[in-house]
């Protein structure tokens, strides 16, 4: 496999990687910079070196595929030091982005040309890892230590003209003339000779890095990497390069072998998998999305327009009333001001989505969209009726989808006369925000209209992921699983705060009864303070909405802060006797065994249904819309890491139902 070839430019000698689709630093790439590094050292008529790339970008990275197998030869190590000592200077020409191992060999060139556009970063610490071929060691002494931590701790790219103040990168390249504005840029290189990365010393100021701990803290809780990340950075500026190299080697390792890289690496590919249709044909067309109908302009119909809006694409909003209408772009233009005021764009920006919004108190001005996303309340007849209008009103090959969190996609269908071009869409409130989407395959839904959906998700942002039709999906169907055994511990003698606990242990931002005083109690409720059937029906008998009104479970201060609350645990204390329940000790590995495992369970029978495509499609619907921590890598991953016997073995002392695949792992 020849993925890195040489040509001479006169003194100069090109090596050019060529692996797609990124270029990642796969053995045989690493085989081929030896050899042309050592074609270059060895030859005397060669004055300089370029290393470039084929394709959209430079090289990416390691290849993370081979982290999972034994290491293949040749190192990157000896290779990086052999260019980074050479006798003559080596450039790095960089297009598209520079990442991870592959901004680390452009580190041990001792001069970088970019394009513009080009992007560098080192985002390892998103894979639980940190950079662990020199970038923690060298990046201090190129770019200093506030840009090195910045960089190695957020995982975040610089952009080209950034990277070129910071001293990254040393020159500018045209858009469009990379190869031979590096040949250029190589010519005078050679006047001024090879500088090694590793010889420059490491400035700036070290209080940085207990400043990024403390910014940081509540979202990097529960992760190792970005802290050995700065472990890393801080050892740079006190200990001789060759030391810090041992001291990020034994860091990386440490993380590679751990199981929080492990998740983040899986999901770093499910991700990518849940794109993916099985079965779908390569060359199934997809349907032109031009223009977008969104009927409902409340909460999820205003989020849901603005993801459009804000990837230029035109929407026509429908509501039933002037006043809801109003409202509805009101809230939109706000929230758009409001990030504007934030800097996020300009008001000009602003102006320029907001005119891509035509607000109407009619479907018919639905006539002409591509496709129609309706975000109504739950009604099952109200959708059935709003479904056959749009039958009748819009264009042949428009796709028809429901933004429905758990009514029967197919049901909905049925009210139409094509329910091949009829799909669920699920956006996640707020739904402008919410990075997931649920899209919801019907029994007669055509694949070239899933496909559309899932492309028009992708191209608006979202994570896409199929889901068959079933109550509540992929995610709320195993929510309800975590849902009825919390409710149960609570009356069997756990309190709120432990169980909840639990959770926030375990990684979660919230426990579900955090979760249920963040939705309010009193959503649904029948308002009869003397009908007490549930313990939800006393906490509203006692006037506890939740947050909303500052007291739920818990009691909230003016900042939501929350503390638990003696009136809330009397009447889960009164419940409980009214319920002839015994108060007894719960602990907290039986709160995982009953609310956590179940979800595996329920999620090997959505894989045994067909509901979901892939288990790793679950643990990105769980991650994405459900704030499973990312370092636990998902509901079935998890499982696996926590073992099929144990949990099966927990789910039958408990009395559940097991399912018959997760049986057969165990
Ligand atoms: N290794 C292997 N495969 C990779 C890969 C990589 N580094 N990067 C991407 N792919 C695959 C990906 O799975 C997909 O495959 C296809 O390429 C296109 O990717 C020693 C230890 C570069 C910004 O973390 O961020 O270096 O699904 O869909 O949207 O210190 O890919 O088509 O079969 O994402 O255009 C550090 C990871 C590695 C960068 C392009 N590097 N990649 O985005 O395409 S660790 C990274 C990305 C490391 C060293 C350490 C993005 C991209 P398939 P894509 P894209």
């Amino acid at each position: 496999m020849q993925s890195v070839t040489t040509h001479r430019e006169g003194e100069i000698l090109v090596i050019l990687v060529n692996n797609p689709p990124v270029n990642a630093l796969s053995w045989h790439v690493r085989q081929g910079l030896k050899d042309g590094v050592e074609e270059a050292l060895n030859d005397p008529t060669i004055k300089a070196a370029i290393i470039r790339c084929e394709g959209t970008t430079f090289i990416a990275g390691a290849d993370i595929t081979e982290f999972s197998q034994a290491p293949k030869e040749p190192a990157l190590g000896a290779t990086l030091d052999a260019m980074e000592t050479a006798s003559k200077p080596i450039i790095a020409a960089i297009h598209g982005t520079a990442l991870g191992g592959g901004l680390e060999t452009a580190l041990c060139c001792h001069y970088r040309i970019a394009v513009p556009s080009a992007k560098l970063g080192v985002p390892e610490v998103k894979l639980g890892l940190l950079p662990g071929a020199g970038g923690t060691q060298r990046l201090p002494r190129l770019v200093g230590v506030e840009a090195a931590a910045a960089m190695c701790s957020s995982g975040d790219p610089v952009p080209a003209a950034k990277a070129k103040e910071m001293g990254l990168v040393d020159a500018l390249a045209g858009e469009a003339s990379l190869a031979e504005d590096a040949i250029a840029f190589a010519r005078e290189c050679i006047a001024k000779g090879p500088r090694a990365t590793r010889d420059l010393l490491v400035k700036g100021d070290l209080s940085v890095i207990e400043q990024l701990k403390t910014a940081n803290g509540k979202k990097w809780k529960g992760f190792e990497a970005p802290y050995a990340n700065l472990a890393c950075v801080e050892a740079a500026t006190r200990l001789p390069f060759d030391e810090g190299m041992a001291f990020e080697r034994t860091e990386f390792m440490k993380l590679m072998m751990g199981s929080q890289s492990a998740a983040q690496r899986h999901m770093f590919f499910a991700e990518r998998q849940a794109a993916k249709i099985d079965g779908l044909p390569k060359d199934t067309p997809l349907r032109d999305i031009k223009k977008v109908g969104v009927i409902g302009a409340g909460t999820m119909g205003g989020g849901i327009t603005m993801n459009f809006l804000s990837a230029g694409v035109p929407v026509t909003i429908v509501e039933m009333q002037q006043d809801a209408l109003d409202r509805g772009v009101g809230i939109i233009r706000k929230n758009y001001e409001n990030s504007a005021a934030k800097g996020r764009f300009t008001q000009e920006k602003v102006e320029q989505m907001m005119a891509l919004l035509t607000p109407s108190l009619s479907l018919d001005a639905l006539a002409d969209v591509d496709l129609v996303i309706e975000a109504i309340y739950e009604n099952m007849d109200v959708k059935k009726e709003v479904f056959g209008k749009l039958d009748a009103i819009c264009k042949p090959g428009a796709i028809l989808a429901s933004n429905t969190s758990y009514l029967n996609v197919d049901t909905i269908a049925s009210a139409t006369s094509r329910p091949e071009d009829v799909l669920g869409m699920h956006f996640f409130s707020p739904a402008n925000v919410m990075k997931l989407l649920e899209v919801v395959r019907g029994e007669k839904t055509a694949i070239d209209a899933l496909a559309t959906a899932m492309a028009i998700g992708k191209k608006i942002g979202k994570i896409a992921v199929v889901a068959g039709v079933c109550d509540g999906f992929i995610g709320n169907r195993m929510l309800s699983k975590r849902q009825g055994p919390a409710n149960a511990l609570l009356m069997e003698g756990a309190s709120p705060a432990q169980i909840d606990n639990v959770f926030l242990e375990f990684g979660f931002p919230m426990g579900p009864f955090q979760m249920g005083d963040l939705a309010g109690m009193d959503i649904g409720w029948h308002r009869d303070p003397t009908k007490i059937d549930t313990l939800r029906d006393a906490m509203c008998a006692a006037g506890r909405f939740g947050q909303k009104n500052g007291k739920g479970y818990y009691d909230y201060d003016e900042k939501r802060n929350r503390t638990p609350s003696a009136e809330a645990l009397v009447i889960i204390e009164d419940f409980r006797s009214r319920s002839n329940m015994k108060k007894r000790d719960v602990t907290d590995q039986e709160i995982v065994e009953r609310c956590l495992y179940p979800m595996v369970n329920e999620g090997h029978l959505i894989l045994e249904e067909g509901m979901a495509q892939r288990a790793s499609d679950i643990d990105v619907v769980w991650i994405y819309g459900y704030g499973w921590p990312v370092y636990r890598g998902g509901p079935m991953f998890w499982g696996d890491l926590e073992g099929a016997g144990k949990i099966v073995e927990a789910l039958e002392r408990h009395g559940v139902k097991v399912a018959q695949s997760l049986k057969a792992k165990a």
